[in-house]
């Protein structure tokens, strides 16, 4: 399919709770849509990136430039005859992860549209219903976290996700545990700890958590296997893994026993696909974070959670959760047994509603083939 046109819009969605974690507080969610059209088609994708560059280095502003000067630019007026072929013509491309994941899933809808194919289908996706955790940050008070825990636990969720930082961890963890004896329970520290804090960390190993994520630095692979050998609890790495070849490195140094696989941040389906095979291959188990996507990223995320090596609950929540109208239609509810059904339809297989893309649009701009 040649492709006609590029649209970028750059949305603002006000959370329905803030989003507290070691790295800071958001209310407001920044993000940018893609739309690639061809032959009357159009297909949708979302570069979930944020204001600021603390989960990690992109954001709304540089993933607005390199979509705007250099990846659109790669791929408009191109013939893609398959979905990775987006990922190949972004390829010149070092980095910016994040906008590549906005482009390289609206290819991939749109193709899905034009064969008839959902996206999961299209990926060798195998699960019809992915089974879907919660992911709270940081309360003001832990009865405050109890009480949202307790709420989200009522609906049916797989299992419960909580932040942590220096402060608010092993206290925390041991009052959450004693509430809910049976939970699945894990942290996420986002990088707020060191191998020094290690003695630290090994007191949750008594607390029966399923995983704890990227508690060190961002970029760092070694301190996390040496950290992983003195703790029970599995090590499951998020920031440290934005590549394939990051993956790879990750598993020859026993890095971690989980990789969590966000499409969004390792650059796209393709990759994500090929850091899920390896692991499949080496027995890794994975699952599928979020970046509080609206309903054009969470289908994205929903079909690559299908891929049959993701066997752990994905941060894959109900929209409600997250926004007070999601943007498409029907909006994502998780079921009741802490599952979400994965869209059978062409492509993303929900409709994307333009009055509320509309609404919440703060600048957009279209790029044109020749
Ligand atoms: O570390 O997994 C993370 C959200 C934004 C950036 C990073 C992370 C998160 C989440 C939320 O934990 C997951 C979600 O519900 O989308
Ligand atoms: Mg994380």
């Amino acid at each position: 399919m040649y492709i006609e046109q590029i649209e970028i819009r750059h949305l603002e969605l006000p959370l329905v709770h803030p989003f507290e974690t070691s790295f800071g507080r958001e209310e407001v969610r920044q993000t940018i849509l893609v739309a690639v059209r061809s032959e009357g088609l159009t297909g949708w994708g979302e570069a979930a990136t944020s204001a600021g560059p603390w989960y990690e280095y992109e954001t709304v502003g540089t993933c607005w430039h390199v979509l705007r000067e250099f990846l659109a630019p790669g791929v408009v007026g191109q013939e893609v005859s398959a979905p990775e072929d987006a990922a190949r013509l972004m390829a010149p491309v070092r980095g910016h992860n994040i906008a590549k994941m906005g482009l390289e899933a609206a290819v991939w809808d749109l193709l899905g549209q034009a064969r008839g194919q959902s996206v999961a289908q299209l990926l060798g996706g195998t699960r019809p219903r992915v089974a879907v955790g919660v992911s709270i940050g940081v309360q003001p008070s832990v009865a405050a976290l109890l009480e949202r825990i307790g709420g989200f636990w009522a609906e049916g969720y797989s299992r419960i996700k909580i932040k942590i930082r220096p402060g608010w961890d092993v206290e925390v963890v041991r009052r959450v545990r004693e509430r809910f004896p049976d939970a699945p329970l894990m942290v996420d520290a986002n990088s707020a700890y060191r191998l020094a804090d290690a003695d630290h960390l090994a007191e949750l190993d008594e607390y029966g958590l399923t995983m704890i994520e990227q508690p060190l630095a961002y970029d760092d692979l070694v301190d996390h296997a040496e950290l992983q050998r003195r703790l029970r609890t599995p090590v499951c790495l998020d920031e440290s893994v934005p590549s394939l070849a990051a993956a790879r490195a990750a598993l020859a140094l026993g890095s971690g026993r989980i990789i969590n696989i966000k499409p969004g941040r390792v650059g796209g389906l393709t990759v994500a696909k090929a850091i899920h095979d390896l692991c499949l291959e080496a027995g890794i188990a994975v699952w599928c974070g979020g970046m509080l996507e609206t309903g054009v990223g969470r289908a994205h995320n929903v079909a690559v959670a299908s891929l049959p090596g993701y066997t752990l609950p994905g941060d894959i929540s109900g929209s409600a959760r997250y926004f007070h109208e999601d943007i498409v239609e029907p909006p994502f509810v998780a079921n009741e047994d802490g599952t979400m059904t994965v869209p059978s339809g062409p492509g993303i297989g929900v409709e994307v509603l333009m009055d509320r893309v509309e609404a919440a649009t703060v600048r957009g701009e279209i790029e044109i083939g020749d």
